[in-house]
């Protein structure tokens, strides 16, 4: 038999059972006399009201202070962000009032239903209506929440306050999607990218528009790590169903809402050690964080802030989860850098990179950096050796003399140079590895070495100051062994003259 049908004629026979007591006991008082019996029951079940009110107010209140230190905004659980501190104290008042008419209520019940229990002789009072006090009962409630609406208006204003301009600010991003948050933070530029929904991919799980730089060096980190004492506005979106970001030891609870971006602006006012030692001190924290691995020592030790999701989106709901870490400013720094854009990382050169084959800016600007370096230190060395600079972007096609797209950036440098000491003059060496025909490769080597004075001299630099050689293979810098150290060896460069 399926359970379901037990559980519906267990349920059958316990109503039927009930119905034959009542019967019974209807009987027994027909017997003994109905008033005698009447008054009896009532006498006793108004005490056993008392008594449950006794013992469930006990209850509640004792479980309140038992429990104070693993509730949020008690003990230790002190707000960690300055907001919160200010709802928990709006949450402390509310408690005030509330439990003052919890308590009184309930006790005005029970303390009734026990003096006005049913007796023989008593009669009720008929009481259809009491001007004074329906007034007292009204205005009274009206007047507390008045306050505490007025109180907690004044802190939505201060707590919803959005980021001025003027203002030092970290802006992330957290996107809700089935079933996780993918964060993001502007890297090094400090401005996020744009997006379009429709450039969402399976590569580019935000959409963002990588024909917009911002984006370029945007990360996508696995945790949320943020410099203590530092106001953050996290931008909160969702790509599906209703998510809601929530911070709940930072007091920070927001909906994420498809199509309709939201945001929460807060400071963390103390790092994640420093809340790990606040349990610690509690000396309630005590107890093993995992049963399963003793190793890992007691909770306190082990606890971290965390982000979830406070809105019921779907069978994963549970497990979007991502730790919190509240960092010293030094150590988010020293974060930061350890990031790789997921640009760079996860976009650059696939099918969906716009810049596909193409030199990006940070690109240029780096060579051009290297190549500055290395020609002042070839400038200022003494002997010939050191005084040649490699052109290490400037390629060719295969087998051929003809300088591929890309070069021009490097050349661009080299001109810049010349343009810059207008005395300097220079040789320029073709070299190639040792695959191949040697004296192919020596006719290589000089046309590709002409090629880059031909580059110059159509860019205006004046060819007297130039010379064109081609080595071949006869000075190899590296082992013609393997594919790296051929490549080395097919190199060109120049050897500054004077
Ligand atoms: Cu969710």
């Amino acid at each position: 038999m399926s359970t379901p049908l037990i559980i519906v004629l267990i349920s059958i026979l316990v109503m039927v059972l009930i119905v034959q007591i009542a019967r019974l006991t209807e009987l027994s008082g027909i017997l003994r006399g109905d008033e005698e019996t009447e008054a009896r029951n009532n006498r006793s079940q108004a005490m056993w009201l008392l008594i449950f009110m006794v013992l469930f107010l006990v209850f509640c209140i004792g479980t309140a202070i038992h429990y104070k230190d693993y509730m949020l905004g008690f003990g230790p659980l002190k707000s960690s962000s300055i907001h919160g501190e200010e709802l928990d104290s709006i949450f402390y008042i509310t408690l005030f009032f509330t439990g003052i008419v919890f308590v009184a209520t309930q006790v005005a019940l029970f303390w009734f239903s026990y003096r006005y229990r049913g007796e023989k002789g008593r009669k009720a009072l008929f009481l259809a209506h009491n001007n004074k006090l329906e007034i007292w009962w009204s205005v009274i409630p009206a007047l507390v929440m008045c306050g505490l609406v007025a109180k907690g208006l004044v802190a939505w204003n201060k707590v919803m306050a959005d980021v001025n301009e003027d203002e030092d600010a970290i802006e992330i991003e957290a996107t809700g999607m089935q079933f996780n948050w993918i964060l993001r933070y502007p890297g090094p530029d400090g401005a996020l990218g744009t997006r379009d929904y429709h450039k969402i991919t399976a590569a580019n799980p935000l959409g963002q528009d990588y024909t917009d730089e911002k984006n370029l060096d945007d990360f996508l980190p696995d945790e949320l790590v943020l410099p203590v004492n530092k106001k953050v506005r996290v931008r909160i979106m969702a790509r599906d169903v209703l998510h809601n970001f929530y911070l709940p030891h930072f007091r920070v609870k927001m909906d994420a809402v498809p199509g309709i971006p939201t945001y929460f602006v807060f400071t963390p006012k103390e790092t994640t050690q420093e809340f790990r030692d606040r349990l610690r001190a509690s000396g309630k924290y005590e107890f093993l964080y995992d049963d399963t691995d003793p190793s890992l020592g007691p909770y306190w030790k082990n606890v971290n802030f965390e982000l979830a999701c406070a809105e019921l989106c779907g069978k994963g709901h549970f497990s979007m989860r991502k730790t919190v870490r509240i960092v010293s400013d030094a150590e988010y720094q020293a974060w930061l850098s350890n990031q790789k854009s997921y640009y760079l990382n996860s976009i650059r050169n696939s099918d969906e990179d716009p810049y596909k084959g193409q030199l990006l800016n940070v690109d240029v600007e780096s060579r051009k950096a290297e190549f500055m370096n290395a020609f002042s230190k070839a400038d200022t060395a003494s002997s010939a050796a050191d005084r040649i600079v490699q052109l290490k972007y400037v390629q060719f096609e295969t087998g051929s003399a003809t300088l591929t797209a890309l070069s021009r950036y490097e050349l661009g440098n080299l001109i810049d140079v010349l343009n810059d000491h207008p005395d300097l003059r220079i040789e320029l060496a073709g070299h190639t590895d040792s695959t191949g025909d040697a004296t192919a490769n020596q006719e290589l080597s000089q046309q590709r070495a002409e090629a880059v004075l031909n580059y110059l001299t159509d860019h205006g630099i004046n060819g007297d100051r130039l010379r064109a050689v081609g080595y071949g293979q006869n000075r190899p810098i590296d082992t013609n062994e393997t594919e790296e150290g051929r490549q080395n060896n097919r190199r060109t460069e120049f050897q500054i003259l004077n």
